[in-house]
């Protein structure tokens, strides 16, 4: 697919992508993948090492531009995501942020209400000028067909990694923090909430056509601490988000929320729903699919493994969701270790010409 700047270049999408958030139902659905920019794509490999770190990168507009744009040119996908990550918010709070080779994130942990304290009050969007001159470049490289989605992490998936300042493998620092500080965490989630709603509304002014909110730790939480931590500050998120801006089209993607994701379907006040790998499509179509459209939700390991397996199952999610308004995605991010050619079959199996 050819991605080019100049005359005739939109600043607007208006494409399948943007029907289905609408409601709307037209033949095949519209396919983007989580995390389809990255180390898998070998052209990204090939750029990574221009920039230092990783934050570098991110704040390179023109790598960052790069980065989005290539599976674009690829896979036609019918959305680009904005090539950036979660973390650069707590960066412009004033934390400290890095990102080491290999071992994933990097912060100074915040355990106390000193540490609170440190941060701006505000988020500060300066430090992100950056970012916001990506999506201006992204939105005018753009087909008009395809969108472009900004994207935040959840108040609690960001406060996640801000209480245990690294990746862990259940959030256990952060789920402690909640039961022994909860009015520090919910003066961090109240922070988050605004500043996050701030970022979201300055993607929406550069050009991004719809924002993804990833909640990807929702599902570390029991119920009742889902519903305060997870559930409560997204729908919060989303309600001041359209105050500002009424028409911002929004996607929540809470991984495994399990017998919450009625709930959040019904109440959060999103455009569309993301799937995560563990909900049965049979049951999403019944049940989820009726309240708002559905994204996903293929297995990313299936994706690596590619074969006839992964044909199967990608007719299967097609089947269910065949009844209404669904984006094709992953349940969660593509694998770096991905063969390109699985990505290839899967892309040609969702359009019907493979
Ligand atoms: O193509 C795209 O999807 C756009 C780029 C993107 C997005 C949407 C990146 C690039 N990160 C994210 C969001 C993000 N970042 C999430 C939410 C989605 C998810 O659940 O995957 C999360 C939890 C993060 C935090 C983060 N950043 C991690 C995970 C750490 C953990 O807990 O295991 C990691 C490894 C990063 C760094 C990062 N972000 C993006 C890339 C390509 C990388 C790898 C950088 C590198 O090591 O070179």
């Amino acid at each position: 697919m050819e991605v080019s700047p100049g005359p005739g270049a939109a600043q607007t999408a208006e494409g399948p992508f943007i029907q289905t958030l609408a409601g709307q139902r037209a033949g095949r659905p519209p396919l983007w993948l989580m995390r389809q920019a990255g180390r898998y794509l070998p052209e990204y490999r090939e750029i990574r090492g221009k920039a230092q770190s990783f934050l570098d990168f991110c704040f390179n507009p023109q790598l960052a531009t790069e980065a989005t744009l290539q599976p674009i040119r690829r896979f036609g996908f019918d959305a680009a995501i904005l090539f950036s990550d979660i973390l650069v918010v707590p960066y412009a709070l004033g934390q400290e942020v890095s990102f080491e080779s290999g071992e994933g994130p990097s912060l100074a942990p915040l355990q106390t209400a000193h540490d609170l304290a440190r941060l701006a009050a505000r988020l500060d969007l300066g430090r992100l000028a950056p970012v916001f001159e990506t999506v201006e470049r992204v939105r005018a490289s753009l087909p008009r067909a395809t969108a472009l989605i900004g994207f935040c992490g959840a108040p609690w998936t960001v406060a996640s990694y801000m209480i245990a300042g690294r990746a862990t493998s259940d959030q256990h620092p952060a789920r402690l923090f909640a039961y022994r500080e909860p009015e520090l965490l919910q003066r961090l989630i109240d922070l988050l909430v605004e500043a996050s709603v701030d970022y979201l509304d300055r993607q929406f002014e550069a050009g991004a056509d719809a924002v993804q909110i990833f909640d990807s730790w929702a599902g570390a939480l029991p119920a009742a601490e889902l519903a305060r931590w997870g559930l409560a500050p997204v729908t919060r998120l989303i309600r001041d988000l359209r105050l500002r801006r009424p028409g911002a089209r929004i996607i929540v993607f809470s991984r495994v929320v399990s017998s919450q994701l009625l709930e959040l379907a019904g109440t959060c006040g999103a455009d569309a729903i993301g799937l995560d790998t563990i909900v049965d499509p049979d049951w999403a179509a019944g049940a989820v699919q009726p309240i708002a459209p559905v994204q996903g939700n293929l297995d990313p390991l299936l994706l690596l493994a590619g074969g006839r397996g992964l044909d199967t199952v990608v007719d299967r999610i097609l089947a269910a969701f065949a009844g209404g308004p669904h984006i094709f995605n992953l349940g969660h991010g593509i694998l770096p270790d991905t063969p390109v050619e699985n990505v290839q079959q899967l892309v040609r199996r969702v359009r019907g010409s493979g």
